[in-house]
């Protein structure tokens, strides 16, 4: 297939006609789209088949990454690259008139998570792909994705998200794999043969329909597979009144969570994430029996992730399957299960963490409960042969407590492996968030640092710095993303340093291009791009950036010999719709922005702009067009970051506290290539530990702070005068949690260390050189490498074969 543009294009004339009912020239890019679409996905089929069969005959061990969360983004140009086809298709497209990106523009993104976690998930899939690893991905097929953001007058404004409008190419029905899902009713035991047998009674079913997406490794004939549930009514529903099961069924798979850090809904998440487990698991063990080996070596052949602790019910899930499906013993089914099952841990955020009430839990899943106690009641046991008499410890420990179910001492106690996703955050892992499980389980604690594809996030989003690189280091960088170091050799090659600077005033002409086509305001591509594009969240202090802005616009109206190289600030960011406080700061940096562009002497300093609705596509064309890379969250909290690294690979240097895996880039690109302030993780712990420090006297003394925390409540942006109170308040009267005030000083010496710097022409594109040059080590491929060898022991399809 594909051998010429030819046959290509012979191939796509007939299959738009076939499939549209129209002639070639009438059909729309869309009817071009879905036909483009559709020969890829049979294209890929073949590697899919085989990939598939050679997993069941080798009887090769297999990951499955269980998370809630896959944000995909597009896939077309993604899998065009990785099939090894995108010129020939490229090149054809050219000669039949039709441009692929306009094309590519009609695919909607798959947003079926909200940040970090769910866009590492999609990265890992890619990387499992691209080593020819074992690896599946195992997930929800949400009809809204997260939600569309639509900026009004300066507020957010959420609209749902239709992803499936017009169906999705690459998604595969599996009625026949369809799984049906007990909730509700009770338990009942009889015995049977000298053995307890448990009966689930008066169930409410629903029924779990399979999508699958082809995951397609980078040139390497790998497809694995990523399966998405769709919750539909059972054909046997015992509801009466049909149309609320209907209702209530749909409701299980019909809308993302849009929130990372609170639980909301509790009934229907609590349902999305069982729903999830049982229905991956009864597929797991569907195609494990395909290979006609005993379950007592599942753990030999099949490994469980648990991406954070939202389907950690995989633990109990698989225990009663073991035991009330195959008849196993409580001990075995308990070996097998946890050498199964291995956890990540995201956050130290503790709202991050997840409770349940019991009495939620219980009457929802009454059989899981059941196991779940008794998984408390053993560990409680051995706590107290360990510690005994010590109450307060084992309380503290404990899975159940309080009249909750603690889902991440499920994880941890289930579990044969517990990793951090940054070395700090495995530090603070094990020495402040949970060294009493550090102290009983030390050999499960570990760290994977976080990564980032680097085919997505640089070979696709950025083709002439990858063109740029190949033509000085060979492609060898794309198999092996270490070799990038490689670069390092051009460090005082200033012709190189120089194509460097023209790659990136080329993607800053494009980004310049689309974010006046959609705002209508005009940039200046050669002043430095400063840009903070992430989740809104406290910790994450967009708040520092922007307070830092208006600082800068008070030096320019108070100092009329106060001059800049001029800046281009950039903020992109979705906050959960009930986050109050998130949504105030979006509102405020929407009205600094106007108040800054505005204004004729202050912007030809500085400009503001709020990117709406930040999402995968979009982020594509923020990297490769950033100077700066702000990752400033208060130390400690952020538990890696992963945007840090992205900007890193398309040559921003980080601006950045020292948190999360700012530290190792900074351990990687040295003191003078990074830009680091503020408090570390250690103060910040210290501190909080002592009850905080006295914000308000760094508002009484600092007359920069007094000033820019004034204008927010005094009129000074003709808002509503209390418009802002909120954040005033969160910064004086409630103390500022995050340490805002206390980091601003240290803030605004190390933004005028980048504008000093960014004079340095040759020094700059130097540093942003051993930026990409270091970036290696976050590819997902080194996560992903370490993950199969330390904690799923996979080996690659190739070594199989
Ligand atoms: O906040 C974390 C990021 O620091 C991290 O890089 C990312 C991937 O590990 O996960 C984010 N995260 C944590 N998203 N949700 C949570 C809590 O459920």
């Amino acid at each position: 297939m594909f051998s010429s543009n030819e046959q290509f294009k012979q191939e796509f004339i007939d299959r738009v006609e076939r499939m549209s009912g129209k002639s070639f020239a009438d059909s729309s890019e869309r009817d071009q789209y879905q036909a483009l679409g559709n020969m890829v996905r049979e294209f890929a089929s073949q590697n899919w088949i085989s990939t598939n069969e050679q997993y069941r005959y080798s009887g090769t061990k297999q990951v499955y990454y269980l998370s809630i969360e896959f944000l995909l983004g597009r896939l077309l140009k993604h899998n065009l690259l990785n099939l090894g086809i995108e010129k020939i298709v490229e090149e054809s497209f050219t000669e039949l008139g039709i441009s692929l990106d306009a094309i590519e523009e009609l695919e909607a993104d798959a947003a079926l998570g909200n940040g970090g976690l769910g866009r590492l998930a999609a990265c890992f899939l890619d990387s499992l792909a691209s080593l020819g690893l074992p690896g599946h991905g195992c997930g929800i097929r949400y009809k809204h994705g997260l939600f569309e953001q639509k900026i009004v007058n300066g507020y957010q404004v959420e609209l749902p998200e239709h992803w499936l409008r017009n169906g999705h190419v690459w998604e595969v029905r599996k009625l026949d794999h369809a799984v049906e899902i007990p909730f509700w009713g009770h338990i009942e035991s009889t015995m049977e043969n000298g053995r307890l047998v448990f009966h689930h009674v008066n169930a409410e079913r629903i029924t779990a329909v399979p999508y699958d997406m082809p995951v397609v490794g980078y040139k390497n004939k790998t497809v694995n597979t990523l399966r998405l549930w769709n919750a539909e009514p059972s054909a046997y529903p015992i509801h009466k009144d049909i149309l609320k099961y209907k209702r209530e069924t749909e409701s299980v798979s019909e809308f993302l969570y849009p929130d990372d850090t609170h639980d909301e809904g509790k009934i229907l998440r609590l349902k999305q994430q069982y729903f999830l487990v049982s229905a991956s698991i009864r597929s797991i063990v569907r195609s494990y029996r395909k290979q006609h080996i005993s379950l007592q070596h599942f753990h030999e052949h099949v490994s469980i992730h648990i991406n954070d602790t939202h389907p950690v019910l995989a633990i109990p899930e698989l225990l009663r399957f073991l035991i009330d499906e195959e008849g196993y013993g409580w001990d075995e089914a308990w070996e097998i299960t946890t050498k199964t099952i291995s956890y990540t841990n995201h956050t130290t955020l503790s709202e991050a963490l997840e409770r349940w009430p019991i009495r939620i839990f219980q009457p929802l899943l009454p059989r899981i409960y059941l196991i779940v106690e008794e998984i408390n009641r053993r560990f409680c046991n051995e706590l107290w042969e360990r510690y005994p008499g010590d109450w307060k410890r084992i309380e503290n420990m404990a899975i159940i407590a309080n009249e909750e179910v603690k889902m991440a001492h499920l994880a941890l106690v289930g579990s044969h492996s517990v990793n951090g996703v940054a070395q700090i955050h495995t530090e603070i892992l094990k020495q402040r968030e949970m060294p009493l499980f550090y102290e009983v389980f030390p050999n499960k604690f570990n760290n994977k640092t976080n990564g980032i594809t680097h085919r997505r996030w640089l070979l696709k989003s950025n083709p002439q710095l990858a063109s740029l690189i190949s033509e000085a280091i060979s492609d060898e960088w794309i198999a092996k993303p270490e070799k990038l170091e490689l670069l390092m050799e051009y460090q005082d090659d200033s012709l190189f340093l120089e194509q460097l600077s023209k790659v990136k005033e080329r993607n800053k002409h494009k980004l310049v291009e689309t974010i006046t086509a959609k705002t209508g305001i005009a940039l200046d591509p050669t002043s430095i791009f400063d840009i903070q594009v992430k989740r809104l969240h406290a910790y994450k202090r967009q708040l520092l950036n922007v307070l830092h802005i208006m600082h800068l616009y008070n030096r320019i109206k108070e100092d009329s010999s106060f001059s800049i190289t001029p800046r281009t600030f950039i903020f992109g960011a979705k906050a959960s719709p009930g986050y109050y406080f998130a949504k105030k700061v979006i509102k405020l940096i929407n009205t600094v922005a106007k108040k800054v562009n505005e204004d004729s002497e202050v912007s030809k300093y500085i400009r503001v702009i709020f990117l709406e609705n930040y999402r995968v596509s979009l982020a594509e064309e923020i990297f490769p067009a950033a100077d700066v890379s702000e990752q400033i969250s208060t130390a400690s909290k952020e538990a890696s970051g992963t945007g840090n690294m992205k900007f890193m690979m398309n040559g921003a240097i980080t601006l950045g506290t020292m948190d999360g895996a700012n530290v190792e880039i900074f351990e990687r690109v040295g003191n003078e290539n990074i830009f680091t302030f503020g408090l570390s993780a250690d103060d910040v712990l210290r501190l909080q530990k002592q009850g905080g420090y006295r914000a308000m006297e760094y508002y009484q003394h600092d007359r920069r702070i007094r000033k820019v925390l004034d204008q927010l409540v005094n009129g000074f942006f003709s808002e509503e005068q209390n418009e802002f109170e909120a954040i005033f308040d969160s910064l004086v009267a409630h103390n500022d949690q995050y340490f805002v005030l206390r980091d601003f000083s240290s803030y605004v010496d190390v933004q005028s260390k980048v504008n000093e710097a960014y004079r340095n022409q040759n020094e700059w594109w130097k540093k942003s050189l051993v930026n990409i040059a270091k970036s290696g080590h976050f590819s997902s491929d080194r996560t992903i490498q370490q993950y199969a060898n330390e904690i799923w022991r996979i080996r690659s399809n190739s070594n199989v074969l």
